[in-house]
């Protein structure tokens, strides 16, 4: 998959990029990532990209013609034309379906504000979708940038090994993760719940599973809403809930 980002911080959104999963799957060449900056694309002395806003107020706000010059040359760079994402707070607010829907696109570019915005008739024009992680505000879009690469990044086929595999993520079901354990069994801090120990699959399977579906009724209700239950999960959850009343987890 080919990731075009317009920046003005083109060293941070390729750093972000270079480490971890997303750094090897640049490597084994599953990710193609290129930056464009629209400072190189300005067209007066000084190298404006940014002005003041029309009808006053605070900041700035970016320029049209640097923009769309920048997004003209990563467009014609390569073979096919792709999506081009903004990242903001007004944006739809992004769910791990839709990370699995733009990690299948053969290309993307992702739009980085800075300052106050945008000019909008930009946005209006060039813009495909405007993409928020959530309910908070940065000092620009290339944090959210950094975090959907890795997202989109992590399901390309390949990128994972088998002890990664994203069959496993949270979030892949619907549900949180159950807790996870490792050694040493016994620890000031508690004991590792005896199912684990067993040796029976089975059990360790259903354990888990019943984590994760309390969890899930616990932390986050809203996802359980938009979810069915086949009929082991809900005898899982009925006893999770029955064992939460009286006290026992
Ligand atoms: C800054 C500001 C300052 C004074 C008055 C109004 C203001 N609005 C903003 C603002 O929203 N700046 C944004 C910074 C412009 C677009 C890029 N920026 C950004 C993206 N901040 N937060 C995000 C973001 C992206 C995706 N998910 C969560 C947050």
């Amino acid at each position: 998959m080919r990731i075009d980002v317009l920046t003005l911080f083109p060293e941070f959104v390729q750093q972000s990029a270079a480490v971890g999963v997303v750094g090897r799957a640049q490597t084994r060449g599953l990710i193609e990532l290129r930056t464009w900056n629209p400072r190189d694309y300005a067209q007066d002395a000084y190298r404006r990209v940014d002005e003041r806003p029309y009808g006053g107020g605070p900041g700035m706000v970016m320029l049209i013609e640097p923009l769309r010059a920048a997004l003209a040359a990563a467009q014609a760079d390569a073979a096919q034309p792709g999506r081009v994402v903004y990242l903001s707070p007004q944006g739809v607010r992004l769910q791990q379906a839709h990370v699995a829907r733009l990690a299948r696109l053969p290309r993307l570019l992702l739009l980085c504000g800075r300052y106050e915005g945008v000019d909008e008739r930009f946005l209006a024009h060039e813009v495909d979708e405007e993409v928020s992680l959530g309910d908070f505000v940065l000092s620009g879009g290339e944090l959210a940038a950094a975090a959907l690469i890795d997202a989109i990044g992590r399901l390309q086929p390949g990128a994972l090994n088998h002890s990664e595999s994203a069959a496993q993520d949270s979030f892949a079901n619907g549900l949180l993760d159950y807790p996870h354990y490792t050694r040493p069994e016994r620890d000031a801090l508690g004991e590792v719940p005896p199912v684990l120990l067993s040796g029976d699959h089975a059990a360790i399977r259903r354990w888990r599973l019943k984590q994760a579906l309390g969890r899930t009724w616990l932390r986050r209700p809203d996802l359980l809403e938009g979810r069915a239950l086949s009929p082991e999960e809900r005898i899982l959850l009925d006893e999770f809930r029955r064992e939460h009343q009286n006290g026992l987890c």
